[in-house]
């Protein structure tokens, strides 16, 4: 860590840029990081002083930090999230539009002085393996420490990113700063056509940690489109079956649906294996072999903390031994950490909950831990980290699932007939609200390829993109739709997910493979009763059913909520979609009669 007179910083628009926003923002002074564990230690020092970090016991989890963010900013808030083009229409009817004219009047105007006593980091970031064509550098600068960390965690940061960088202009600059936090006073603007993103006013997650959601999908799905590849929410893994051979899977599902611990899962069938790649961002090129290929941009994982324990997720568990940074879950008295699913504790043990407060499960009110607390972790600490994590070419993607959260309707997986039908299958997901946004949670809403809130541009022209791209395939990907979360009458989950879903895995790699035929059913290719291997489970065979059930009628009421969605795009929404709404209505139609 440096100060901008004595760095070594050649790269004249990112000097040049570093001054501006420091003449604006007024920071008492300038740091730019160099990712290095001087640095680092260096800023957790400064940040337990001031109270910012609460140092864990060493012996249970060495280098490791619990954060409290503020309690009003405790997840990314979609309706302070705006796309900044010239042209409204081409942010489509799923986004926020904000012209570069009022963003400067409502946005910049908060920057002024805003880091009046504060110091300015740059953090240079690099988003994708070193090596790899496919990676891009950013810089974000910040006046918080917690995100330096974080993105130190998050991406490969510092000099590695300068490197690359060298004297080019085309990186992505992100400026951010805590502001005052107050909701009032945050924005999370993006301007695609320039590369650059203003954040201000929440320290937290996506809002602040601008390499993710803002740069690896908002800005990135715009350069995708533009450059004929794709940017998506989607984790990567890599199964390997008991003959040794390995195929790798590319799967979205909205925030806190599920992705970090599928990417992970530790699977209950024998001789079955996962390697890691991604839990939550993927990109994605056609390559000359005519397969789909996949890049992981981040290097760390920003997961979901309540519900995730030995049992759910033992790998995400081993992951957080040592060098996690923890935020908004609860404190135990021996300097430990603790959030709802994650053990078994005393009715009467003493604890502070996540704002810092007392709180003992005997006569709780709320949670210990904020619904959406996180650790922050290299993904090389998960010991089914992929070899191919820092594959500069990536990984050939074999199938991809499109996944919600839905208590009832989805079948526990289906197929869909081809690309195109694959796409109208991910362009008509729904999926119940988490906590991962601010807002009710357990609404059901469309989440096109649970990019609703992360696409930069016209989600029509995104379908529009996405049929492109298979075209262009001459070995596409097959395509599936699962829901781990389909209920019963006493409004339990049916099926046991986590380890169990290796199950479904089996079944969607031996139809990529042809080992297995699928029965139709009007919305796509369903497994055979005997098609999921329920081998050393105790699971009776009705629920199974149950599972797999589709409701011609509910299926008939969902494409009216379809045509009304997909309606919403007007002339923007390829033919390709109608077409298939068209065809799957038909289908209903003689299956009802
Ligand atoms: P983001 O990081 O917000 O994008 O979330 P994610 O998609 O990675 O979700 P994650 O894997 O963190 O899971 C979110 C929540 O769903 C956690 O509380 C998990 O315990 C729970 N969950 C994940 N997989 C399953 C499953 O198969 N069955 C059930 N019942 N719950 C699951
Ligand atoms: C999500 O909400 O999908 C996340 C967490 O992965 S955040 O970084 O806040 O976007
Ligand atoms: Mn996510």
């Amino acid at each position: 860590m440096f100060s901008l007179a004595e760095s070594s910083l050649s790269n004249p628009s990112l000097r040049a840029w570093i001054r501006a926003t420091a003449e604006h923002t007024r920071p008492s002074n300038i740091r730019v990081c160099d990712g290095s564990e001087n640095e680092r230690a260096a800023i957790e020092r400064d940040m337990v002083g001031a109270g910012a970090l609460v140092e864990l016991d060493p012996k249970l989890h060495p280098r490791s930090f619990l954060h409290r963010s503020d309690p009003t900013d405790v997840a990314r808030t979609e309706h302070l999230t705006f796309i900044s083009t010239k042209h409204e229409e081409d942010v489509g009817p799923t986004n926020n539009w904000m012209s570069r004219q009022d963003a400067e009047k409502r946005v910049w105007s908060l920057f002024a002085g805003c880091m009046h006593g504060r110091t300015m980091y740059v953090v240079p970031y690099l988003m994708g393996p070193v090596d790899s064509p496919h990676s891009r550098v950013g810089v974000e600068i910040t006046d918080s420490p917690y995100v330096v960390l974080s993105l130190r965690i998050m991406t490969r940061m510092g000099k590695e990113a300068l490197a690359r960088l060298r004297n080019s202009e085309g990186f992505v600059r992100g400026t951010h700063s805590l502001g005052d936090l107050s909701p009032e006073r945050r924005f999370v603007v993006h301007f695609p056509d320039t590369l650059e993103i203003w954040s201000i006013g929440s320290g937290y997650g996506g809002n602040a940690l601008l390499s993710k959601k803002c740069h690896s999908l908002r800005i990135a799905s715009v350069q995708a489109k533009k450059e004929g590849w794709l940017a998506e929410h989607m984790l990567i893994l890599g199964l390997t079956n008991p003959l040794g051979e390995t195929h790798y899977v590319a799967a979205a599902f909205p925030s806190a649906c599920g992705k970090t611990n599928l990417a992970m899962l530790v699977p209950n069938l024998p001789g079955w294996k996962v390697d890691t790649v991604g839990d939550d961002i993927c990109w994605m090129y056609p390559g000359e072999d005519g397969r789909l290929w996949a890049i992981n941009p981040e290097n760390g994982m920003f997961g979901v903390a309540p519900g995730t324990s030995l049992k759910t997720n033992p790998n995400a568990m081993r992951s957080l031994t040592h060098d996690v940074i923890f935020t908004n879950v609860a404190l135990r008295a021996n300097r430990n950490v603790w959030w709802e699913g994650m053990s078994k504790v005393d009715d009467h043990e003493v604890m502070q909950d996540w704002r810092g407060d007392t709180w003992t499960k005997s006569d709780a009110q709320a949670p210990a831990a904020h619904p959406n607390s996180r650790f922050t972790v290299p993904l090389a600490q998960c010991p089914s980290a992929s070899d191919s994590f820092n594959a500069g070419s990536g990984v050939p993607i074999s199938a991809i699932i499109f996944g919600g959260r839905r208590a009832k309707l989805a079948p526990l997986v289906y197929e869909a007939r081809n690309w195109q039908h694959g796409v109208y299958v991910g362009a008509t997901m729904v999926s119940e609200t988490t906590a991962a946004a601010t807002g009710a949670v357990g609404i059901p809403r469309n989440d096109p390829m649970a990019m609703l809130p992360f696409c930069g541009y016209n989600m029509g022209d995104y379908f529009a993109h996405w049929l492109a791209v298979g075209q262009q395939l001459r070995h596409p990907p097959k395509i599936f739709h699962v829901n781990w979360f389909r209920t019963g009458n006493d409004g339990r989950f049916l099926w046991p997910g986590f380890g169990d879903n290796v199950r479904v895995l089996k079944w969607i790699l031996e139809r990529v493979d042809g080992a297995v035929t699928a029965r139709e059913a009007p919305i796509g290719l369903l497994p055979h009763t005997d098609g999921i291997d329920l081998s050393g489970m105790d699971f009776p065979e009705e629920r199974l059913f149950e599972l797999l059930a589709v409701d011609g009628s509910a299926w008939m009421q969902e494409a009216g909520r379809t045509l009304e969605f997909l309606g919403r795009f007007g002339n923007r929404l390829p033919h390709g979609l109608l077409t298939e709404l068209r065809s799957l209505l038909n289908r209903l139609q003689l299956s009802l009669h």
